[in-house]
C-alpha cells in the first residue's frame, strides 16, 4: 500500500463521513444540490474496505459509544463500544436499534410546500428555498425582523446548533430563538448559574461508581438512563442509595431508602433535611467559610422546617426523613442527583438549589464520589445549553455584554452590531407571541411542540395561528410537520458529522455512516443553503464543514469556564474516547473522567458559591372536588423516545412497550371509581380529557395518576404554568379526574 492510499484506508477506519465529506470539498451550493451531491448522499466510487468506526448514540446524555460496522463505507449493524470510558460495552434498547428507524416509509424524502388545496406537495429544494426565503423576509417587512421565531433543541451536534442560532440571529436578523432544551434543562441551568456562577454540572460518571451514597432526586435513572443505572450497580462500596420519587418506579424498586413524597413537596423536605443536620451539628463548617456564602442566612431560614412540619407536608413518616438526614451525614462520599422530577416545575429553581445548598454544606463538593449533579436528557442538551446561540452568546456569553459581543464578533469575524445586545424570549414568550400577534413566522428545527408542548390544547391552536410554519425533521408524519407551511426534509444521526457533549460534558464525535433517503440533507447543508438563500452566505464563509465550525466554536470558548481550546480536532476526540470540558490549550492530558470544583473555586465573581432559597408555594394546581388526582407525567419504557417518531419506526422496539396510552392509578383509587385493570377510562382536567386504559398499580399512590409523554394526548391535559426564574413548563403536577368509560355517555 502506498502511503497516501494506506492513510485513507486509516482515515477510513476512524471516520468514513469525513472522507465521504473530504472528497466533495467545501460545500458549495452547487455541490449540494447537484444529483449525487454531498447532500444527496454520494456513493464513494470505489470499494471500501469493511471496517468499524466508533460514534456516540443520539438519543440520550448518557452519551454511549457505539461501534458501527461499515461494508463498502456504509453502516450494516453495530455494536456497544467496549472502550468508551462512558458505556464501558453496555448500550440500552434504543442505541441498539439506532440504525433501524432511519429507514422508514415516514422519512421526509422530498421537501414539501402546502398548496392551494391545503395538501403538502412535494418541491424541489430551489422552490423551497425560495419560498422559505420569500415568506420569512415578507413577514419581516411588514411586521419587522423580530417577527420571526425559530425553536431548536437538544438532539443535533453542536456545529448544527449554532450555526441554526447564528444564521437566524446574526445573519437573518432574528431576536427570539429557544429551543427544547427549556422543557427539559432550563431549570438546571438557572439553578447552576446562580449558585455557581456558571451553567457547570460538577460530576464525571465515575462518581456513580465512588460514591458510598447516592441520592437520587426526580430521576428514574434505571428507565432514562439505563446505562447510568448499569454505572450504580458497577458501585463496589455497597451504596445506600436513596430515591426520592412520589411513585415507586423501577429506580424506587432497587434503592435501599424510598422517599415516596407529596408532589411538589421537594423543596420542603431538602430544607428539613437540612435543618436536621445543622441542628446535629453534621455540617462541614470549614468547607462553608472557605467556598460559600449565605450559610448563616440558609440555617436561619430552615428554622421552622423541623420535622413534624416537613412530616406534614411531604407525607412521609419522620423516621424516613430522619434516616435520609443520617444516611447524608454517615456517608464519607455523598451524591445528590435530579432530573425532570426536579426541573419540571413551578419551582424548579429553588429545589434544584435545596439539593445544591446540601451538598454545599456537607462538603460534598470536588471530590470523587461526591457533588451536587444534575443529568442532562437528550443526547447534545449540553452543547444546546451553550452553543445554540439561544439563551447564551456563544461559548456561554451574555448578549447583553457589549464585550462579549465585541469579542464573539472578532472571532466570527463579522461587525458587532449583527449580534442582538438583547435575550431573546423564552419558549412560552415565543409561543404568547405569536397569540398577541407579535411573531408571525416561526422555524421548527429537531423537536415537535405539537406533541410535547404543555397545554396542547392552546398550544396547537398557537401554532396554526402562524402565517408561516416551516418544519424542519427527519420524518414527515410528526404532529408539528403535519401542521407546517414548509418542511425541510431533514438527515439525522448517523447521516451526518458533528458532537454531541453528553452528561458529564464529554464531548463525542457522531459521524456521518449512512446515506439520507432522497433528497433529505443534513441540518448543517440546509443551513448553508439557506444561508446562501437569504443573501448572508457571506458572513458565513468559513463554514464550510462541521469540522472547521467546531474549530469556530472552540475559538468562541476560550477563556470561559468551558474552554475547549486544547482540543485537536474530531480525530483527537475519537482518539482520546470524548473529552470533558474544560479542556484549554495548556491541557496535557485528556484523562478519561474529570470533576469540576476540586480546587473549591467557584465561577462567581467573589469564588464562592451561593446558598439560595426562597419558601415553598402550593402545589399551582391542587386538586380539587372536580378534579380529585394529581396527575403526574413521565417517561415510560427505556425503548420509548419522547414523541415516539422515531423509536416507533424500530419493529423490535415497538414489541418492547405497551402500543396505546395508559393511566396507571392505585388499587384504591380504582376500585372506589369502579376501575377493572384493563378498562378504558377517560382522564379529564381543566383543559381537556383523553381516553386510557387503566393500569390498576400501587407503584403510585393514592391520589394521583401517571400517564406517560409519549402519545400525544397526554399534554392535552397539562398546565402552561412555569418556574419564575427558568421559564420552564411544569409538566409534572395538574389536576385531574378519572372516569370509568362506561359511565360517560
Ligand atoms: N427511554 C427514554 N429515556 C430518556 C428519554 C425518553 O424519552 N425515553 N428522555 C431523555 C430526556 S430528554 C430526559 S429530560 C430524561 C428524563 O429523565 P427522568 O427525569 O428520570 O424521567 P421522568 O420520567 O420525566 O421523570 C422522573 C421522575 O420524576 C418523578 N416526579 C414527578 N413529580 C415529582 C416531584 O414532585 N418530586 C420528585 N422528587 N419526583 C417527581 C416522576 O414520578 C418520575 O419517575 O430522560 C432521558 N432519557
Ligand atoms: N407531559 C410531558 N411532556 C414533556 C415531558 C414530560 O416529562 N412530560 N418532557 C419534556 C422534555 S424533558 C423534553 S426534552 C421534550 C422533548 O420534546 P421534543 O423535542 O418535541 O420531542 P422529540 O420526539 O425528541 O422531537 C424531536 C424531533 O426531531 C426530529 N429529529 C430527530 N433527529 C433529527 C435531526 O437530526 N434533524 C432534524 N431536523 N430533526 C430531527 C424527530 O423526528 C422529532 O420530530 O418533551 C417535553 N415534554
Ligand atoms: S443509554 Fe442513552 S446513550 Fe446509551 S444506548 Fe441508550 S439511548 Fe443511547
Ligand atoms: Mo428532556
Amino acid at each position: 500500500m502506498t502511503p497516501d492510499v494506506a492513510a485513507s484506508a486509516d482515515v477510513v477506519r476512524r471516520n468514513p463521513g469525513a472522507l465521504l465529506h473530504a472528497r466533495t470539498g467545501p460545500l458549495t451550493r452547487e455541490l449540494l444540490l447537484a444529483p449525487g451531491g454531498f447532500g444527496l448522499g454520494q456513493v464513494p466510487e470505489r470499494a471500501l474496505p469493511d471496517a468499524t468506526t466508533n460514534m456516540v448514540c443520539g438519543y440520550c446524555s448518557t452519551g454511549c459509544s457505539l461501534k458501527v460496522h461499515l461494508r463498502n463505507g456504509e453502516a450494516c449493524s453495530l455494536s456497544p463500544n467496549t472502550d468508551y470510558p462512558v458505556n464501558l460495552g453496555m448500550a440500552c434498547p434504543k442505541g441498539w436499534e439506532a440504525l433501524a428507524v432511519l429507514n422508514s416509509a415516514e422519512r421526509a424524502t422530498l421537501p414539501l410546500l402546502r398548496n392551494a388545496s391545503g395538501g403538502l406537495e412535494p418541491v424541489d429544494w430551489e422552490t423551497a428555498l425560495r419560498t422559505f426565503v420569500d415568506r420569512f423576509q415578507a413577514i419581516q417587512a411588514r411586521h419587522g425582523a423580530h417577527s420571526v421565531a425559530f425553536l431548536g433543541t437538544g438532539q443535533m451536534p453542536t456545529e448544527e446548533l449554532a450555526f441554526l442560532g447564528s444564521l437566524a440571529k446574526f445573519g437573518m436578523g432574528l431576536r427570539h430563538g429557544d429551543g427544547n432544551t427549556r422543557q427539559c434543562m432550563a431549570t438546571s441551568v438557572v439553578a447552576y448559574k446562580q449558585a455557581f456562577g456558571f451553567d457547570a454540572p460538577p460530576y464525571s460518571y465515575a462518581d456513580f461508581e465512588e460514591s458510598d451514597v447516592i441520592v437520587l432526586i426526580g430521576s428514574n435513572l434505571c428507565l432514562a438512563h439505563p446505562i447510568l443505572w448499569e454505572r450504580v450497580l458497577r458501585n463496589p462500596h455497597q451504596p445506600q442509595i436513596i430515591v426520592v420519587d412520589p411513585r415507586t418506579t423501577e429506580t424506587a424498586m432497587n434503592a435501599t431508602q424510598h422517599l415516596p413524597l407529596a408532589p411538589k413537596s421537594d423543596q420542603a423536605l431538602l430544607y428539613g433535611v437540612a435543618r436536621l443536620l445543622i441542628e446535629r451539628g453534621w455540617i462541614d463548617r470549614a468547607y462553608i467559610d472557605a467556598h460559600a456564602e449565605g450559610f448563616d442566612q440558609f440555617a436561619e431560614f430552615v428554622q421552622p422546617y423541623t420535622l413534624e412540619e416537613v412530616a406534614a407536608r411531604t407525607g412521609l413518616p419522620a423516621e424516613r426523613i430522619e434516616r435520609m438526614a443520617e444516611t447524608i451525614h454517615a456517608g464519607r462520599r455523598v451524591s445528590f442527583w435530579w432530573t425532570m422530577g426536579v426541573n419540571q416545575s413551578y419551582q424548579g429553581v429553588r429545589t434544584a438549589q435545596a439539593i445544591i445548598n446540601l451538598a454545599l454544606m456537607t462538603g460534598n463538593m470536588g471530590r470523587p464520589g461526591t457533588g451536587a449533579n444534575s443529568i442532562t436528557g437528550q443526547c447534545n442538551a449540553m452543547g444546546s445549553r451553550l452553543f445554540s446561540n439561544t439563551t447564551n452568546l456563544l461559548g456561554g456569553h451574555d448578549f447583553t455584554s457589549a464585550q462579549h459581543r465585541e469579542k464573539v464578533a472578532g472571532i466570527l469575524g463579522i461587525p458587532a452590531e449583527r449580534i442582538p445586545a438583547e435575550n431573546s424570549w423564552a419558549y412560552h414568550e415565543i409561543m404568547e407571541g405569536i397569540l398577541a400577534g407579535k411573531i408571525r413566522g416561526l422555524w421548527v428545527v429537531c423537536t415537535n411542540p405539537a406533541h410535547s408542548w404543555i397545554n396542547q390544547g392552546l398550544a396547537r391552536d398557537i401554532l396554526d395561528r402562524l402565517d408561516f410554519l416551516v418544519v424542519q425533521d427527519m420524518y414527515r408524519t410528526t404532529e408539528t410537520a403535519q401542521r407546517a407551511h414548509l418542511v425541510l426534509p431533514a438527515a439525522g444521526w448517523g447521516e451526518k458529522d458533528g458532537t454531541f457533549i453528553n452528561s458529564e460534558r464529554r464531548i463525542g464525535v457522531v459521524k456521518r455512516v449512512a446515506r439520507a433517503p432522497g433528497q433529505a440533507l443534513a441540518d448543517f447543508s440546509i443551513f448553508r443553503l439557506i444561508a446562501d438563500a437569504w443573501g448572508c452566505g457571506e458572513l458565513f464563509r468559513d463554514w464550510d464543514s462541521p469540522e472547521s465550525v467546531f474549530r469556530i466554536l472552540q475559538r468562541c470558548s476560550a477563556g470561559q469556564p468551558c474552554d475547549i481550546t486544547g482540543i485537536e480536532g474530531y480525530r483527537a476526540l475519537d482518539e482520546a474516547g470524548g473529552i470533558q470540558w474544560p479542556y484549554p490549550s495548556e491541557s496535557a492530558d485528556p484523562a478519561p473522567e474529570r470533576r469540576l470544583f476540586a480546587d473549591g473555586r467557584y465561577f462567581t465573581p467573589s469564588g464562592r458559591a451561593k446558598f439560595l432559597f426562597e419558601s415553598p408555594r402550593p402545589l399551582s394546581e391542587p386538586p380539587s372536588k372536580r378534579f380529585p388526582l394529581i396527575l403526574l407525567t413521565g417517561r415510560g419504557s427505556a425503548s420509548q423516545w419522547h414523541t415516539q417518531t422515531r423509536t416507533r419506526q424500530s419493529a423490535v422496539l415497538r414489541k418492547l412497550y405497551p402500543n396505546l396510552q395508559y393511566l396507571e392509578i392505585n388499587p384504591a383509587d380504582a376500585r372506589s371509581l369502579g376501575v377493572r385493570q384493563g378498562a378504558w377510562v377517560r382522564v379529564e382536567s381543566q383543559r381537556g380529557r383523553i381516553r386510557a386504559c387503566a393500569f390498576v398499580t400501587p407503584t403510585v399512590q393514592p391520589g394521583q395518576v401517571f400517564v406517560p409523554m409519549h402519545e400525544e394526548s397526554t399534554n392535552v391535559l397539562t398546565d402552561a404554568v412555569f418556574d419564575p426564574y427558568s421559564r420552564q413548563p411544569s409538566y409534572k403536577a395538574c389536576a385531574v379526574r378519572v372516569v370509568p368509560e362506561t359511565s360517560v355517555q
